[in-house]
């Protein structure tokens, strides 16, 4: 068995390792191209998840290889701050190595809703309600996507925009913001896969705004970024990983314990064309 402890941070702690991440973040691009990474293991939600998070990091801990996270490390689960901070204390140590994008709860107006700013209130406060707003700061400064392997392997958090044609497309925006600022922002970070849709339908399990994407809609965003292969999370999965349009396409979902609701957590190995999903539950 896996300790399922994570280190524990005091606020002065919490502070100091996000003043020391917030320029690590702003100098990254939002679009993180590396191309010569053949070989990476990739990351879905982990919405404080402290046992998720453990054995995680005692995988990452102990080798040298790559990790891409997904985004949603908060809300939800009761430890947002520990999953999240201990995921930047490894991105200070090795900011080659590991790679954190931004999930739709890093932003303000969810994780308010969700459970982080409770999180951070009932532990400190008023001084948890300022940590807050200097989580968020941090949070602003994560970019949407990463690609690997020369383009071949795309990451990002949730699905295809209706308005963006390739991922280079993303480039025009900035970072910074607090709460997506137009459609493509929200899209990026919200829309889920499904495959008895061609382009774009609404998405009324989401709300208003969001959109399912396609098969066509995947495959021209695809042909238009040059990139073969997609990983996102987003999706509550209770098998852990499901593949979609040809297995182009594998949505994971990492927690162990997801509110109460049964899920197999699982992470993706990619390798040089291949991807493979890992059973957290075979890493105890
Ligand atoms: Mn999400």
């Amino acid at each position: 068995m896996v300790k399922v402890s994570l280190k524990e941070y005091s606020p002065d702690d919490i502070r100091k390792i996000l003043r020391r991440v917030e320029g690590v973040f702003y100098d990254e691009p939002i679009v993180l191209d590396l191309g010569d990474v053949r070989r990476a293991y990739i990351v879905g939600d982990i919405h404080g998840d402290a046992v998720a998070a453990s054995i995680i990091l005692r995988l990452l801990d102990k080798s040298d290889e790559v990790f891409i996270f997904l985004g949603d490390y908060v809300d939800r689960g009761s430890y947002g701050t520990e999953v999240f901070c201990s995921l930047v204390e490894r991105k200070l140590d090795s900011p080659q190595r590991v790679f954190l994008l931004r999930g739709n709860h890093e932003c303000q107006e969810t994780n308010r809703y969700y459970g982080f700013y409770e999180e951070l209130a009932m532990k400190w406060w008023e001084e948890g309600a300022a940590l807050w707003d200097e989580f968020n700061k941090v949070f602003s400064y994560l970019p949407l996507a990463a690609r690997i392997d020369e383009g071949r392997l795309i990451c990002l958090h949730g699905g295809i925009p209706r308005r963006l044609r390739s991922l280079d497309g993303l480039k025009r925006y900035r970072k910074g913001w607090r709460d997506p600022e137009d459609d493509v922002l929200l899209e990026l970070l919200w829309n889920d896969p499904d495959e008895s849709v061609d382009e774009f339908a609404p998405n009324f399990m989401r709300g208003p705004g969001v959109f399912l994407f396609g098969r066509k809609a995947f495959e021209r965003f695809m042909q238009e970024t040059r990139a073969e292969l997609m990983v996102r999370a987003h999706t509550y999965i209770p098998e852990g990983a499901r593949w979609f349009f040809d297995k182009r396409l594998l949505s994971i979902f990492s927690p162990i314990d997801y509110v109460g609701r049964p899920v197999n957590g699982s992470i993706a190995l990619y390798d040089r064309g291949e991807l493979k999903v890992v059973e957290l539950r075979k890493l105890r």
